[in-house]
């Protein structure tokens, strides 16, 4: 693959005209619009939350694909402390990534055969076949009586909504749609971006038809920048008036602050949280300009921000996820914008 970098070629305009909308956009949107209205009537707050790693297909009939590192443990997790805190949720996730309540149950680290116990009525001893009963091992009990009851009370309340992408493109343009539909809320909608997202892509025109065959020697591969959409996503599709959440991931921590500051001078929104690969389950920082009022500083303004870190101990408290303090720490944050004067 070339390493030669040339300047992103895509606007977010641009990309938009050229590039085609997955085939079920419409309806999605349709769906998320109703989920929107019935909330704005019971007078709840709505957040999105997106999850999950996007793909960036090397052919048209895809065979290969480039994929980006996220289990969707983050947008899951939080996603469940949203509902707790009364939220309604546009959990739009990675296909097939983890999702809230049937996280606890992945079939990697915690697979739901194993808690399970057959039961005979019989008599051992007769070793005849007799009915059985399924039970969960008294271990298990205690989780999955809350896990399944907080999950129930959310199917009844109709407060989680759930929407899928697997590419780029399609979360590029789900993004969009729903963020356009959110923005009637205001400032009582809440956008809290989690999921990975790729920086590259290779625009549909430039996309082999067939599977690449192998026997040329090496793949030379040039990508495209994905446009950066928080601009638009901020200033254009939501209005200015939506409480913004972007999430950095970096390997090095010491970048971590000085690129958050970058991204909120560049796109003017209200929150970055930065973590690090191999701690982010344990520590992450909030990085915000300081601000007195929500209009976003005039150019030429010299911007200011804050920074606080939320660490938890693993040790002290293995159960503990951060975050339910991350979560806990928005929706304060998200009460006082709503509160503002001078929107
Ligand atoms: O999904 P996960 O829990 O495995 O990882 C979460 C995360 C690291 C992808 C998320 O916290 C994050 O930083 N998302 C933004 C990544 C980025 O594009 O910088």
């Amino acid at each position: 693959m070339s390493s030669s970098r040339t300047e992103s070629t895509f606007s977010a305009e641009s990309y938009f005209a050229t590039q085609s909308a997955p085939p079920n956009l419409e309806q999605d949107i349709l769906n998320v619009r109703t989920f929107i209205q019935r909330h704005a009537q019971a007078g709840r707050k709505v957040v999105l939350v997106t999850s999950g790693g996007t793909t960036v297909p090397l052919e048209l009939n895809v065979v290969r694909f480039l994929d980006n590192f996220s289990a969707g443990t983050r947008g899951a997790t939080s996603a469940e402390y949203f509902l707790k805190a009364g939220y309604a949720v546009i959990f739009m996730h990675r296909q097939f990534s983890l999702q809230p309540f049937s996280r606890h149950y992945s079939h990697s680290t915690h697979p739901f055969l194993d808690f399970l116990e057959i039961e005979s009525d019989a008599p051992e001893e007769t070793g005849s076949a007799s009915p059985t009963h399924i039970s969960v091992k008294a271990s298990e009990r205690t989780q999955l009586l809350q896990v399944l009851t907080a999950y129930k009370a959310v199917q009844k309340a109709g407060t989680l909504h759930t929407l899928t992408f697997v590419t780029v493109n399609d979360y590029l343009w789900l993004l969009r749609a729903v963020s356009q539909e959110l923005s009637v809320l205001g400032r009582h909608a809440l956008y809290y971006l989690a999921a990975a997202v790729s920086d590259f892509f290779l625009p549909r025109q430039k996309l082999s038809e067939h599977k690449i065959q192998s026997g040329k020697g090496s793949l030379h591969i040039e990508m495209d920048q994905v446009p950066k959409i928080l601009k638009p996503l901020v200033s254009e599709w939501t209005r200015g008036e939506g409480y913004i959440v972007s999430f950095k991931l970096e390997t090095d921590t010491s970048l971590l602050i000085p690129k958050a500051r970058a991204a909120l001078s560049r796109y003017g929104h209200q929150a970055v949280i930065g973590n690090d690969l191999h701690t982010r389950k344990h520590q992450v920082v909030f990085v915000s300009p300081v601000q007195t009022h929500s209009a976003p500083p005039a150019a030429g303004d010299k911007q200011t921000f804050t920074e606080s870190w939320l660490r938890m101990d693993p040790v002290l408290t293995p159960e503990k996820e951060i975050e339910e303090d991350i979560v806990n720490k928005l929706v304060n944050r998200h009460q006082t914008w709503a509160n503002m004067p001078g929107i």
